[in-house]
């Protein structure tokens, strides 16, 4: 009898450990130029940089992940769908993902550029997807900022976390940014919303010397309940 109660005590408690926790995947869906940067060359040179940031219940920044697309050049009216298979000049924007602490939130953020200096934005980006979706620990800004971070410091200090020693922030003087944007997901009201898919659209306009710019960007986010299992990178 004694047994019987340990052995369903220890179910019991396997059963919490092995309680699901909460993935956040983002994924760039689709970008489209409605008017575009350099209205002379007919195209613009486009850059996409992106992150997830995780922090826990005490509000301590725990995990950080990084993704990047591009780069790719898009013409007036273009719209281009960032999950289809490559083909010819186009590539898919790769996904990332992170668990979603307990109590905790997380902030995806992503950032827009067009490209003016093409191979120097070539090897940035050669050095974001290489570190594709691989989790760092949190570094510099995530750790000490007390005042609201924008979408690009959350991306730049991402980088920067990752030690591939990248600031984007100054790469800025040559490259324009087109927009950036931001979303927090808090755990708490995920799980009492059931919340499973967040598309977010995004609009990014703006003046360039004589040039105004358009451009419509949707990025989602979607909740997967995922079993516990030791990391393997
Ligand atoms: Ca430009
Ligand atoms: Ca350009």
């Amino acid at each position: 009898m004694r047994i019987i109660f340990i052995l369903f005590i220890l179910i019991q408690t396997t059963a919490c450990v092995r309680q699901p926790v909460l993935t956040a995947e983002l994924s760039p869906r689709s970008v489209k130029a409605v008017n575009l940067e350099e209205t002379i060359t007919r195209r613009d040179e486009l850059m996409m940089a992106y992150s997830l940031t995780s922090y826990d219940a005490a509000n301590k920044a725990v995990a950080v992940v990084n993704g990047g697309w591009g780069v790719e050049t898009i013409q007036k009216d273009q719209q281009l769908d960032l999950q289809a298979a490559p083909s010819g000049e186009h590539n898919p924007a790769k996904p990332i993902r992170l668990t979603l602490p307990r109590n905790g939130r997380i902030v995806a953020s992503l950032v827009l550029i067009e490209v003016d200096d093409y191979s120097q934005a070539r090897q940035t980006m050669a050095k974001i997807q290489k570190i594709h979706n691989i989790i760092a620990l949190p570094a510099g800004l995530l750790l000490t900022a007390t005042e609201l971070l924008t979408p690009l410091k959350y991306v730049s200090a991402g980088l920067v976390a990752t030690g591939v020693g990248l600031q984007l922030l100054d790469k800025l003087d040559e490259d324009d940014l087109l927009g950036q944007s931001s979303v927090e997901l808090r755990e708490a009201d995920v799980r009492k919303k059931k919340q499973q898919f967040i598309r977010v659209p995004a609009i990014f306009t703006g003046q360039n010397l004589k040039d105004s710019f358009d451009y419509r960007l949707d990025y989602d986010i979607t909740l997967k309940a995922v079993k516990i299992q030791p990391v393997h990178q």
